[in-house]
């Protein structure tokens, strides 16, 4: 019966969302120093044209200069069918809104995928977990047309327990609820660099 009434609370919350990308919420007062470090990605909405599949592990770092860096790893296939450890770079370009950064990125070998992406952090408590949305593509009516978003954890092994309301809730006020998947860390790119060491 609770399941029913909880299942019914979500379902009226998220039919109250507009999903318009310019209401959503991002956290406030972003500490990028607080940001800066390792962040296992446990859960993934993928774009279209999916890149990363599993084995994500980002590594953020603050500047002398104060500008935020990162490099990636993650298993990808590229050219159909080759498997192999992706080996990304970012810078994030500054906006308005501390929280919310154009990220450019790059693959340390050419024929990996580069763009020029939104970074936007909707919600951190920079020990344990975070939330992460891009929309690629706004649509006419301003609801998002081509997104993705990493669930990150400062733990490779998941989200601790009491965080998992918290992300479930970014996830409806994102309209997101339901597309992510579970990203799984199997040691593949491990022994490829220094990202996923620490
Ligand atoms: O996986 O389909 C996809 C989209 C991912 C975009 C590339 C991101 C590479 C750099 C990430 C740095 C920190 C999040």
């Amino acid at each position: 019966m609770l399941r029913y009434i909880v299942a019914l609370c979500l379902l009226a919350l998220s039919w109250a969302q507009d999903c318009q990308v310019a209401n959503f919420q991002v956290v406030q007062n972003f500490d990028r120093t607080r940001y800066a470090g390792t962040w296992y990605a446990v859960g993934k909405k993928d774009p279209e044209g999916l890149f990363l599949i599993d084995n994500i592990v980002a590594r953020f770092t603050i500047l002398e200069d104060g500008k935020m860096t990162a490099t990636a790893k993650g298993r990808v296939i590229i050219l159909n069918n080759w498997e192999m450890c992706a080996d990304m770079m970012a810078t994030f370009e500054e906006t308005p809104d501390p929280a919310k950064f154009r990220m450019k990125y790059w693959g340390v070998a050419s024929y990996l995928q580069s763009g020029n992406d939104d970074h936007w952090v909707i919600d951190t408590d920079y020990d344990n977990y975070a939330i992460h949305y891009s929309c690629r593509v706004v649509d006419t009516d301003g609801t998002c047309l081509d997104s993705y978003s990493f669930i990150f954890s400062r733990h490779p092994t998941g989200l601790r327990a009491q965080d998992q309301p918290i992300v479930t809730q970014k996830k409806m006020e994102l309209c997101l609820l339901g597309k992510y998947r579970r990203v799984p860390h199997t040691g593949f790119c491990q022994d490829s660099g220094s990202v996923d060491t620490q």
